[in-house]
């Protein structure tokens, strides 16, 4: 057997099973990336025949992936890692990211199939008769809507079902998806052995055996309890019969479930000491990827959609807004993520009202208005509203003694889009528990520093500003190395620790009290006038 690598050659690697693609991160233990590569679904698995990675149906509602293409997927990785000489035989500890809510759906007799597989041959001729369902649900599916009322009905409400498991009843959730399968496909569900996440699917890849679902990818699924950290009976009983032996055991996050198989170590090199970290989902890897060590530490990524999500101590699952998910760091923590979907597309319409149309005149607006906005409040929805729930898009526009307001002027327009969709962020984080001490901004409005100041003022927090491409793979290796060094120590180290090495993120703004101040007044109106709207 090959010696174990010095702590300083040691290797870190990371998976990122994404929707469209496989992802992988290589990391030293100085935390620098070595090696990154990618698996594309659609092009270089073409035989699968997806759409950005997915299989839209008919219905309009059901969306799946074919699990053997998750497979496939890990093979050509692992053959193209090995034809561009990386060094496997350094990696100490692999880890992984799945998208969140999808499952996979394995016959009896996977278990033996992924402990005796051989080295001569690739996983998908081995692994091509394991399924029980060859189409995994993914999270883009929303035909659940049924079996969602009927777990509210029979968990005592949506408010009782997120108190319990971090979230009401959504149609993507796991337990949602395995009622509906139960329900119209009970062979297939009689036929299944284990229920894995696409998270910890991938993990058995690599592990040889059924990998254990993790306690952060494991909180979306509306059947595990997140305070106790355990499956809950009476979700599991409103969903299908047998369900907690098919989904195994939940472990916490940085669990090192075992080494690698030695069918990796045989065909592929690496070291058969290497360890496997438990996989989890992408959003907690993401968080992890962004090194949001501490409670109160959150992100703010403009995108399409904004997201936010952050670590927190004491949540406040609600049944009108976001997530609440196990942290995938701090095992005795929580992260929240609440989306809201008029993002930059929301930003841009109002921009493109700008003298010019361009960027440059946004900022000239927003650094040639008052933070405030002079009391003039806006709603602007381009698209129906996640958080908080406005379904019918339109301008609403309010003045400082509250009347409805036909139009504001174009400046006023700028920040009334810019101060509306932070003082959301703030009303709806807060009534989740997620108060930031710190916020990292991602996305593309967080190269412009008017709007970062904006976000600076209304949170009162000191606004840090990075871009982390692929945040869920990097997590993912990260959490390899975090999963490994508790291991190595025989206790618990945290996570602030073991990712101290890596490169600081530029701090862009501190708050003025000031402004601040002006934002913590205006916030109850702000919440006033969005339950006007929210009441049409
Ligand atoms: C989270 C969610 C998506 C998936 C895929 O709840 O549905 O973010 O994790 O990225």
């Amino acid at each position: 057997m090959r010696n174990t690598p010095s702590d300083r050659d040691a290797l870190f690697l990371g998976l990122d099973s994404s929707t469209q693609a496989l992802k992988a991160t290589l990391i030293d233990a100085e935390l620098r990336v070595v090696r990154e590569g990618a698996v594309r679904f659609d092009d270089d698995l073409p035989e699968f025949r997806t759409e950005g990675g997915a299989h839209r149906h008919p219905d309009g509602l059901t969306v799946t992936s074919p699990a053997l293409m998750w497979v496939a997927a890990l093979d050509l990785l692992l053959e193209r890692m090995k034809r561009e000489g990386w060094p496997r035989d350094r990696v100490a500890a692999v880890s992984g990211s799945g998208q969140q809510h999808g499952s996979v759906w394995l016959r009896r007799g996977a278990r033996a199939a992924l402990r005796g597989l051989r080295a001569e041959r690739g996983l998908r001729e081995q692994l091509a008769g394991v399924f029980a369902l060859e189409d995994s649900p993914i999270w883009m599916d929303s035909s659940t809507g049924r079996q969602c009322a009927a777990r509210e009905r029979a968990m005592g409400g949506a408010q009782a079902v997120a108190g319990v498991t971090g979230s009401r009843a959504y149609e993507r959730f796991t337990g949602n998806q395995i009622a509906r399968i139960f329900e119209e496909r009970p062979g297939v569900y009689a036929a299944t052995d284990r229920i894995a996440l696409v998270s910890s699917f991938v993990a058995s890849l690599l592990a040889g055996d059924y990998a254990p679902i993790d306690v952060s990818d494991g909180s979306g699924m509306n059947l595990m309890d997140i305070r106790a950290r355990k499956w809950h009976p009476a979700a599991l009983e409103c969903t299908g019969p047998g369900l907690e032996r098919r989904l195994g055991p939940l472990v916490p996050s940085h669990t090192v479930i075992g080494p690698v198989s030695p069918w990796l170590a045989a065909r592929h090199g690496f070291r058969p000491d290497c360890q496997v970290v438990a996989f989890s989902g992408d959003n907690p890897n993401s968080l992890a990827g962004l090194r949001l060590r501490h409670t109160g530490d959150i992100a703010v990524s403009m995108g399409t959609s904004d997201t936010v999500f952050g670590s927190l101590a004491d949540p406040k699952p609600s049944a009108s807004e976001g997530h609440i998910f196990v942290n995938p760091v701090e095992p005795e923590a929580y992260m929240a993520m609440v989306v809201h979907k008029n993002g930059s597309l929301t930003r841009e319409q109002v921009r493109d009202r700008q003298p010019g149309g361009s960027w440059e005149a946004f900022e000239t607006a927003l650094r040639g208005t008052p933070p405030g906005n002079e009391g003039r409040i806006g709603f602007y929805i381009t698209e129906p509203e996640i958080t908080p729930p406005i379904m019918r898009p339109g301008d609403y526009r309010f003045d400082a003694a509250g009347r409805t307001a036909e139009a504001f002027d174009p400046a006023a327009d700028a920040r009334g889009v810019v101060e509306s969709q932070f003082l959301s962020m703030r009303l709806h984080c807060a009534n989740i528990g997620l108060t930031p001490k710190s916020i990292l901004a991602t996305g593309g409005a967080s190269a412009n520093a008017s709007v970062v100041r904006i976000v600076c003022d209304v949170f009162g927090v000191p606004v840090f500003v990075g871009e982390q491409p692929n945040s869920a793979a990097l997590g993912a290796a990260y959490r390899a190395l975090h999963g490994w060094t508790c291991r190595r120590q025989g206790r618990f180290v945290t996570f602030a620790e073991v990712v101290a090495k890596a490169p600081p993120f530029r701090r862009a703004a501190e708050p003025d009290p000031a402004a601040h101040a002006v934002y913590t007044q205006m916030l109850p109106r702000y919440a006033a006038l969005e339950r006007r709207v929210l009441a049409g």
